[in-house]
């Protein structure tokens, strides 16, 4: 059978589409991938989920699809109502069942019932194969493992496949661009290589405008379930499974070579893994010295300073890892105990990462993520780790998100009893990288800036800090940054016009606040 799967998302990695594809493949079906990357995001650097697609874009994806015997989607919350028009519009045209998977079916499963005939809940190689192959032989199977479908008001919920305890057995990634398409602009073309180098990588993470990153995951899974994050949820789906999984190093490699010898012209690899360094010191020497010697191209990766110890890190510091994502989130006390973060020292972290800096010797840098605009901090949580983060070494980078109230959360439960939030559906289209004009979240903003300490000391003077997050100061400042930015973005603009001009083309549309 034909399965169409479709990725709404800016990047072409989408790593769950491409193990599905790979994975219904190996058993027999065949595959046609759609990317629909919006394009104005990556110029823009920032995600405008309200956007629609341009005019035309469903018409050339229900063409794609004619052939089908089922199309999937993948979403992710901030996806839900673009992908719900697309859904819409080709079940009003082809009857076709569609399913969705990823994040957001997985954590809201009930309301995408609405615009797909399944919603494949979790891990889904097994169950959507077996979804295809009842399609292929029988109307419309209701008991498939991890879906979800409604009919006559009733709603089929089906227990989960147990997981894959071995991941070797998943295929690589399908990156063969064979019946691969992207949209360009407002056209849907087949995907060439030389369109894959264009639309790859949308966000730098090495902040080189050429880089070209290769995606991919060691493990499956987080040692960790903080409330704000879906692995909590999962670990609740998958009660008493294992959900922590890795790879063998061969299973990895076998992907990378694979990847390198197909296009040698990648610069970077990413592992998107919660927590790369939870595993045996030996495991990861092991990993580095066959990396180096059959990849050797730099890398990023994401741990926690519970597993960023001498042993674990100086191989993989050897291998190329130049730049890590930590989180950190927040360094109050009172607010790690409602992330469920129990396990955070602010000491051990400071310790832990003024070590690795040594051991660095400046090869690798460390971003860290921090949760800015969560309505149950107060300023003096944000001073702690406004604190906390400018006793951290350099090099490094703050990456400031701005707390979402995703659905499946602990979080999101929380605060609707609560009454923190009265629509479930709030933040439906917030994009977590946009923050509060606020006089504490600007003082982040300058630690990234790296002004002078002394200077940097009189601006978070806490008095001073407490006054302009005072209600009259908090509001002034709100509708006073924006325009205030907007003026300084201007300035550069028109210098940068006069020296830049190929710049300038890429900027024209770029509006933001930093
Ligand atoms: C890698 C990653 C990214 C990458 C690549 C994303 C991509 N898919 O291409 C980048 C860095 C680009 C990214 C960006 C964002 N991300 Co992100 N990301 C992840 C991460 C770490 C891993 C996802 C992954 O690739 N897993 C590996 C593959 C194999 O698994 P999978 O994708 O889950 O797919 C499996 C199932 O979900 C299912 N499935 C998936 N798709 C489909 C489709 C069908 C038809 C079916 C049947 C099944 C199915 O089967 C697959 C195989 O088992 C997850 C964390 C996590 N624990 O999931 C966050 C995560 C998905 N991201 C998240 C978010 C919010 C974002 C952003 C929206 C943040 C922002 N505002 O900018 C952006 C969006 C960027 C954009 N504009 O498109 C949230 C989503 C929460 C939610 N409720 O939607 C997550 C869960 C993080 C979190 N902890 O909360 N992300």
């Amino acid at each position: 059978m034909k399965v169409v799967l479709v990725s709404p998302y800016i990047e072409l990695a989408s790593m769950g589409v491409r193990c599905l594809s790979s994975y219904l493949r190996k058993n027999g079906h065949s595959t046609r991938l759609v990317f629909l990357p919006d394009v104005r995001s990556i110029i823009s650097s920032c995600s405008d989920f309200s956007a629609s697609y341009p005019e035309g874009v469903d018409e050339q994806l229900i063409e794609l699809c004619q052939d089908a015997g089922l199309v999937g989607f993948s979403l992710m919350t901030n996806y839900f109502y673009k992908v719900s028009e697309l859904s819409k519009a080709l079940r009003e045209r082809l009857s076709i069942p569609v399913v969705w998977g990823g994040a957001h079916p997985t954590v809201s499963p009930e309301e995408c019932l609405d615009y797909a005939d399944y919603v494949c809940l979790g891990e889904c190689e097994d169950a959507l194969l077996e979804l295809a192959n009842r399609l292929e032989i029988e109307e419309c199977p209701t008991d498939v493992p991890n879906t979800w479908s409604r009919s006559g008001g009733e709603v089929a919920r089906n227990p989960l496949h147990p997981l894959i305890e071995n991941l070797d057995t998943v295929p690589i990634p399908d990156y063969s661009l064979d019946d691969h398409h992207v949209l360009v602009g407002d056209t849907i073309k087949p995907l060439t290589e030389s369109l894959m180098r264009k639309y790859w990588t949308a966000c730098s993470y090495f902040e080189c405008e050429n880089d070209i990153i290769y995606e991919t995951q060691y493990t499956r899974g987080c040692p960790y379930h903080c409330s704000f994050c879906i692995n909590d949820h999962l670990l609740h789906l998958y009660k008493g499974e294992s959900y922590f999984r890795r790879r063998s190093v061969d299973h990895l490699m076998s992907e990378l070579s694979h990847i390198k010898e197909r296009f040698p012209w990648f610069t970077h690899v990413v592992f998107t893994d919660d927590c790369f360094t939870a595993a045996k010191p030996e495991e990861l020497r092991k990993f580095s010295q066959r990396y180096k010697a059959e990849i050797d191209k730099p890398f990023f990766t994401l741990f926690t300073d519970s597993y960023m110890v001498p042993p674990r890190v100086e191989p993989l510091l050897d291998a190329g890892l130049r730049m890590v994502e930590m989180g950190l989130q927040t360094a109050s006390p009172r607010m790690n105990e409602i992330y469920r973060r129990k396990h955070f020292s602010s000491d051990q972290f400071v310790e832990r990462t003024l070590d690795f800096a040594d051991l660095s010797g400046g090869r690798a840098r460390i971003n860290y993520d921090i949760i800015l605009d969560n309505p149950y901090e107060t300023v003096s949580d944000h001073l702690k780790t406004l604190r906390l983060a400018a006793k951290l070494p350099e090099p490094k980078w703050l990456h400031l998100f701005s707390f979402t109230f995703y659905p499946g959360i602990e979080l999101h439960r929380k605060a609707l009893e609560d009454g923190t939030i009265e629509d479930p559906r709030v933040h439906y289209l917030k994009d977590n990288e946009k923050r509060e004009a606020r006089y504490i979240n600007f003082l982040f903003v300058l630690l990234n800036r790296k002004i002078p300490t002394w200077l940097f000391r009189i601006l978070s003077f806490p008095p001073l800090v407490y006054l302009m997050e005072s209600p009259p100061f908090r509001f002034l400042f709100n509708r006073l940054q924006p325009i205030v930015w907007k003026r300084i973005r201007r300035a550069r603009r028109a210098w940068a016009k006069e020296n830049f001009t190929r710049i300038f083309e890429n900027m024209e549309e770029a509006d933001e606040l930093p």
